[in-house]
C-alpha cells in the first residue's frame, strides 16, 4: 500500500520551497551550469590547484560549514507530518480556534526524540521521549513540547541544568553515551527525592517503546484554557494512542540497538510509506480555576499526574501522522519548539519549571539556528503571514515593503495595527499576582512520594518486575556504593519490597531498623511481595498500567516469516494475506537473500537472511510450513541461527506459529521444553492457526509467562 499523496495549508507552503534535481543540470550556488565535476582546476594535470577554482572553493566551503550544533538535549529526532482533526468542541473552556471548530483540520509536524543521547545515538536507550507538536494554526502557530511520560524529574527550573549534565556523559571521559547507567545520573537523583516519582517512570518500559506510534503524549504541565468570556480552567494535555501503549523487553532493547537503531525512525517512516498512519486520541482533563486547591497535590508542581479516576480524560481530537519530511535537515532538524508559542485560548500557569522554559527555548534556536530570523525557515513558518516592525538580522527571507519599521507611524498609515481580542489578538489571562519577592519552593510542593507509590502499585505483576530489573540494572553500574545505598534509601519510602529487592542486587546491607519486614525469604517472587494485603489501603490508577491498554488489533505489526527452499507456497500465501488484510507487514526472512523456490515451483523474495536481522525486530514468527523448508533450516548452518530466532522470540513472550512439517525446529527449540499452557504459541495441532495467531500477536506479549519461558532457556 502506498500513502496517498497529502497536502494542505503547510504542506502547500513548504511545496513553494521544494526544489527537485529531476532532468536539470548541475549548477553553482550562483545558477552557473557546471561543465566538470570531477577535477579541480590545476596548473598542468599534475600541478597544484589553482585559487582561481571557485567551483571547488564553494564546494568545499560549504561542505565545511554544513553541520549546525545538535540540540543540548533531545538532539536525536524523528518527524513527520500530519493532520489534528477536532472532534468535539472544547468552545466551552478555550477560544482557540483549532478546538473550537468540530471537523477543523489543522495541519501539524510532529517531532519524536530521546533526550540524552547524541543525535547519532540508539533509538533504543532507556529514556524519556519527546513528542513535540507544531499545530499550524489560522491564529499562529501552537506549539506543544510535550514527552511520552506525563511528569518529570524536578519542579524548578533552576535546577534543569544540573539534571542534565548529570544525565549527559560524564565530563571528564563523555562516558556513557545515551544512558542514564552511571554515577553521576543515580548521584543527583539520590539526591533529589522529588524526581522519585518520574524514575518510576523512567524505569518502567515506557523508556522502551516498542515505537512511536505506541507510545502516550503528555504537555506534562498544567497549562490554562481560556474562553470567550475570559474564564480559565486548569487543562492537561494527552494523546492517547490508537495503537495502545506497548514497549519492548530490555534484553531487545539492548539487541536492537546493535542490529537496527534506527529501529524507532524506520518504524515511522515504514509506516507511514506504507500508508498505516500513526494515530492518536487527543484528550484534555479539564479543572475549573477555581477548585486549584481541591486536590492533594499542587497543580502547578510538574513532578505530579492528575489521576484520571479523579478527573477523566475527555477524547476530543485525533492526531494521525500521513506524511514523511522530504528532507530530515531542512525540516526535522530545523524544526524550532517552543512552549511559549501559543494562540489565544491558551495560557501559561505558574508552574516554575514551565516558566523557565519559556525562556530557554527561544534561546537555543538562537545557537542551534545561528540568528533571530528561523521563523523564516520553512518548517518554522506560520500559515498566516507574519506582519511586524523587527528587522534584519542573519539570513532574513523575508522582504518587507516600504520605508517604515516602527509604530506608532504616520507614514505607513500606523499599520501594521494592533488587533483587538475581537479580531484575536491575543491578551494575557488577567490574574492577580502578589506575594513577597522569595526565591522558595511552595510547602504544597513537598509530597515526593505518594504518586511514586501510586504509579508503582498501579502496575502490573510483569511490569514491576521489568522495573525493579531496571533499577538493578542501573543501579549496578554505579561504582560508588554510598550513592547505591542513597537511592535504596528512596526506594524504601516508596515500597519496601523494591527496596529490599533491589538492594539485595546491588550489594547493599539492608538493616534491620530500616526494612522492618525482614521475613522475607532470600528465594521470594518479587511478585508476591507486592500483593494488596502488605499494603491495604494504597491507591490504583488502572491507566498507570500498559497492560491495560491492549487494543485487538494487529495493524502495523511486523511477522518474521521464516523458511527455507520447498516451502509450502499455500500456506505461506494464505497465512501472509490474512495477516496483511488485518494491517500487519509480513517480511520473509530465508537462509540467504536468493529467492526462495516454493513447493508449487513459485518463488518468494526474502527482505532479510537469517544473518542480517534478529527475531528482536519482529513482533511475531511464523515458522514455515514444510518438511523441506525445516530440513533446510536444519543444516549445521542454518539451525544455530534459527534456533537464535525461535528461542529469543519465546524469551521476549511473543507469539509463534509453527507450521505444519515443523515439528523437528519445534522440537530442537526451547518451545518444545515448554511445560507450561501458552497462548501465544501455534502449532500445527491447532485447527484455527491463523485465527489464534492473529489473537496472539493483538495481545503484543504474554509477559505474564516471562519467567516461565526463561526458566526453560
Ligand atoms: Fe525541554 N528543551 N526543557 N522539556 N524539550 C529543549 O529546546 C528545557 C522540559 C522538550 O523536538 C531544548 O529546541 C528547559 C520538559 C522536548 O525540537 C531546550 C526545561 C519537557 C524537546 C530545552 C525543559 C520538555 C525539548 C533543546 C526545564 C516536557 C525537543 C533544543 C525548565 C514537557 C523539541 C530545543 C524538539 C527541547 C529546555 C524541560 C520537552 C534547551 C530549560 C518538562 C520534547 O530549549
Amino acid at each position: 500500500m502506498k500513502a496517498p499523496k497529502k497536502t494542505n495549508k503547510k504542506l502547500d507552503q513548504l511545496e513553494s520551497h521544494s526544489t527537485s534535481n529531476d532532468q536539470e543540470k548541475l549548477t553553482t550556488n550562483q545558477g552557473l551550469k557546471i561543465n566538470n565535476n570531477q577535477d579541480s582546476l590545476k596548473a598542468g594535470d599534475r600541478g597544484p590547484t589553482l585559487l582561481e577554482d571557485f567551483i571547488l572553493r564553494e564546494k568545499i566551503t560549504h561542505f565545511d560549514h554544513e553541520r549546525i550544533p545538535e540540540r543540548v538535549v533531545h538532539a536525536r529526532g524523528s518527524g513527520a507530518h500530519g493532520v489534528f482533526k477536532l472532534n468535539k468542541s472544547l468552545a466551552k473552556y478555550t477560544k482557540a480556534k483549532f478546538l473550537t471548530e468540530v471537523g477543523k483540520e489543522t495541519p501539524v509536524f510532529v517531532r519524536f526524540s530521546t533526550v540524552a543521547g547524541n543525535r547519532g545515538s540508539t533509538d533504543l536507550a532507556r529514556d524519556v521521549r519527546g513528542f513535540a507538536i507544531k499545530f499550524y494554526t489560522d491564529e499562529g502557530n501552537y506549539d506543544l513540547v510535550g514527552n511520552n511520560m506525563p511528569v518529570f524529574f524536578i519542579q524548578d527550573a533552576m535546577k534543569f541544568p544540573d539534571l542534565v549534565h548529570a544525565v549527559k556523559p560524564e565530563p571528564h571521559n563523555e562516558i556513557p553515551q545515551a544512558a542514564s547507567a552511571h554515577d553521576t545520573f543515580w548521584d543527583f537523583i539520590s539526591l533529589m527525592p522529588e524526581s522519585m516519582h518520574m524514575i518510576m517512570w523512567l524505569m518502567s518500559d515506557r523508556a522502551i517503546p516498542r515505537s512511536f506510534s505506541r507510545m502516550e503524549g503528555f504537555g506534562v504541565h498544567s497549562f490554562k484554557f481560556i474562553n470567550d468570556e475570559g474564564k480559565a480552567h486548569f487543562v492537561k494535555f494527552h494523546f492517547k494512542p490508537k495503537l495502545g501503549v506497548h514497549s519492548v523487553a530490555w534484553d531487545e532493547a539492548q539487541r536492537i540497538s546493535g542490529v537496527d537503531p534506527d529501529f524507532h525512525k524506520r518504524d515511522l517512516w515504514e509506516s507511514i510509506e506504507n500508508g498505516i498512519f500513526p494515530e492518536w486520541d487527543f484528550g484534555v482533563q479539564l479543572i475549573p480555576e477555581e477548585d486549584e486547591d481541591k486536590y492533594d497535590f499542587d497543580l502547578l508542581d510538574p513532578t505530579k499526574i492528575v489521576p484520571e479516576e479523579e478527573v477523566p480524560v475527555q477524547l476530543v481530537g485525533t492526531l494521525t501522522l500521513n506524511k514523511n519530511p522530504e528532507n530530515f535537515f531542512a525540516e526535522t532538524e530545523q524544526v524550532a519548539f517552543h512552549p511559549g508559542h501559543i494562540v489565544p485560548g491558551i495560557d501559561f500557569t505558574n508552574d516554575p519549571l514551565l516558566q523557565g522554559r519559556l525562556f530557554s527555548y527561544t534561546d537555543t534556536q538562537l545557537i542551534r539556528l545561528g540568528g533571530p530570523n528561523f521563523h523564516e525557515i520553512p518548517i518554522n513558518r506560520s500559515v498566516n503571514t507574519v506582519h511586524n516592525n523587527q528587522r534584519d538580522g542573519y539570513m532574513r527571507q523575508q522582504i518587507p515593503k516600504g520605508k517604515v519599521s516602527y509604530e506608532p507611524n504616520s507614514i505607513g498609515g500606523g499599520c501594521p495595527f494592533q488587533a483587538m481580542m475581537s479580531e484575536g489578538g491575543f491578551a494575557s489571562q488577567e490574574a492577580r499576582v502578589s506575594g513577597a519577592k522569595v526565591r522558595e519552593r511552595s510547602r504544597s510542593f513537598v509530597d515526593h512520594y505518594s504518586q511514586a507509590k501510586l504509579f508503582y502499585n498501579s502496575q502490573s505483576t510483569p511490569e514491576k518486575i521489568h522495573l525493579q530489573n531496571a533499577l538493578i540494572f542501573e543501579l549496578s553500574k554505579v561504582t560508588i556504593p554510598a550513592i547505591r545505598e542513597r537511592v535504596v534509601g528512596q526506594l524504601a519510602f516508596i515500597d519496601k519490597s523494591l527496596a529490599w529487592r533491589v538492594a539485595e542486587k546491588i550489594g547493599v546491607t539492608v538493616k534491620e531498623l530500616e526494612f522492618p519486614n525482614q521475613s522475607i525469604p532470600a528465594d521470594a517472587n518479587p511478585a508476591d511481595l507486592q500483593s494488596e494485603e502488605r499494603e491495604p489501603n494504597t491507591k490504583i490508577s488502572k491507566a498507570l498500567s500498559m497492560q491495560n491498554t491492549v487494543k485487538d488489533t494487529i495493524l502495523g505489526r511486523k511477522i518474521g516469516f521464516i523458511m527455507g527452499n520447498g516451502v509450502d507456497a499455500e500456506a505461506v500465501n494464505d497465512l501472509k494475506l490474512k495477516l496483511e488484510a488485518e494491517g500487519a507487514v509480513v517480511e520473509i526472512i530465508a537462509p540467504s537473500l536468493a529467492p526462495v523456490k516454493t513447493s508449487d515451483g513459485s518463488s518468494l523474495t526474502p527482505k532479510h537472511s537469517l544473518s542480517s536481522t534478529a527475531s528482536v525486530c519482529f513482533d511475531a514468527l511464523f515458522i514455515g510450513t514444510g518438511e523441506d523448508s525445516t530440513k533446510e533450516l536444519l543444516t549445521p548452518e542454518n539451525k544455530p541461527l534459527v534456533l537464535r530466532f525461535i528461542n529469543e522470540a519465546y524469551k521476549h513472550c511473543k507469539a509463534i506459529y509453527f507450521g505444519d512439517g515443523t515439528e523437528a525446529l519445534y522440537m530442537s527449540s526451547n518451545v518444545g521444553l515448554k511445560k507450561h499452557e501458552d497462548p501465544a504459541i501455534i502449532t500445527w495441532e491447532n485447527k484455527k492457526s491463523p485465527e489464534k495467531f492473529i489473537e496472539a500477536i493483538a495481545k503484543h506479549r504474554v509477559w505474564e509467562l516471562e519467567l516461565e519461558r526463561n526458566a526453560q532457556n
